[in-house]
């Protein structure tokens, strides 16, 4: 919801009309000092609301066309892959960066299923020091990265990876979307181009190793067909689930074969685990005391071995429960992400 305020009168309406060119919606004009507007802003806030709180079970579950969000920075090729899949040119491309300044949704055909992909405007480098039109196509491209299931995180393989590669994958983690590394241009990758790159992933993208990756190229079609089955693999490593019963026989011998290190002279038990949701997945553990961070990433990297979740980020999260005079004490919860510290006890 976009809230234009300051309009204390009449007077001010036209000016906050003019906050359409924002592309964000329709902005309602609001004084928060003389409560000018705010009905009718709330009105809308309350029918923008779903008529039932998200569950766990078919959120963010629109039905239709599963969707694609087609993602990374200026200039990589992403709307040359939309047309390329959709075999037709259905959006512009141009040699210039920042050619797509709104995300847009494409119905395309493949193998045999419709999917929705969504072309986007390049992340730009640093959000918070973006202004004007850079800042709203970079907002909207956040917005269309949530709206999707799983997302396609383009490269350009011909310049070296850079810390806005790196960020836009992170944000697709942090997002809890699923994720397909795309290597593009691979047309124009000599050979010495290529050893470098491969480090480069190796240093860069370390973090995300279970996205599957595709080096294709957009401009000669090379490996297209391994687009969808990769897309495919994140989709279900992002819906995958573990019956509670299996996951607590799995910890049971996972925690006898490497337990939890002594923290401050105790040994922190797990005493339950469940997998609370998916989409991503998300785990809960039950524990007795707080567990070191490098331990739940081991946990996850177990998880992951033995599960699969592939092309998915995977949350753990835990409850410490401490017996004091037989009453549950202080709570605290934690979360394993590859690009953040845990929060910590609370
Ligand atoms: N050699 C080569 N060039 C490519 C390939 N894919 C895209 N290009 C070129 O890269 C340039 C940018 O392509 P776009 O598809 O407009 O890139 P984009 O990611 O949509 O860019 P923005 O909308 O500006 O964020 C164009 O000149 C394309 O022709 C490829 O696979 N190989
Ligand atoms: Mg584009």
């Amino acid at each position: 919801m976009l809230a234009a305020n300051k309009v204390d009168g009449g007077m001010q309406e036209a000016d906050a009309l003019a906050l359409w060119n924002l592309g964000v919606g329709e902005p309602y004009p609001i004084s928060a000092l003389h409560g000018r507007g705010t009905g009718d802003l709330l009105d809308a806030v309350v029918a923008a609301l779903p008529d039932q709180p998200e569950g766990e079970a078919g959120t963010d579950d629109e039905g239709g066309p599963r969707r694609i969000a087609l993602l990374g920075r200026p200039n990589v090729g992403k709307s040359s892959l939309l047309n390329r899949l959709a075999d037709e040119d259905r959006v512009v491309v141009d040699s210039v960066a920042g050619t797509t300044r709104d995300a847009v949704d494409e119905l395309i055909e493949l193998g045999g299923q419709t999917w929705k992909f969504i072309d986007t405007a390049g992340i730009r480098r640093r959000f918070r020091a973006l202004q004007g039109a850079d800042y709203y196509a970079t907002m909207r491209t956040g917005t269309a990265l949530e709206r999707a299931e799983v997302a396609v995180v383009l490269m350009d393989v011909s310049e070296p990876l850079a810390e806005q590669d790196i960020r836009v994958v992170e944000q697709v983690v942090e997002a809890g979307r699923g994720l397909v590394l795309a290597f593009n241009k691979w047309d124009v990758l000599d050979e010495e181009r290529r050893v470098y790159l491969e480090k480069e992933i190796d240093r860069q993208l370390s973090r995300v190793s279970w996205a599957p990756r595709v080096n294709i190229s957009a401009k000669t079609g090379r490996h297209m067909e391994k687009l969808v089955p990769a897309i495919e693999t994140s989709l279900s490593g992002w819906e995958q689930r573990i019956p509670t019963g299996q996951l607590n026989n799995w910890l049971k011998e996972l925690v006898a074969a490497t337990p939890p290190p002594v923290r401050g002279g105790k040994q922190p038990k797990i005493l339950f685990g469940t997998q609370a949701g998916a989409r991503p997945p998300h785990f809960i553990l039950f524990t007795t005391g707080f567990l070191e961070d490098n331990y739940r990433r081991f946990i996850e990297r177990r998880l992951r071995e033995d599960f699969g979740f592939e092309g998915s980020p995977v949350h753990i999260s835990m409850r410490i429960r401490e017996k004091k005079n037989g009453a549950v004490g202080r709570a605290s919860k934690g979360s394993v992400r590859p690009d953040r510290k845990p929060r910590g006890r609370r």
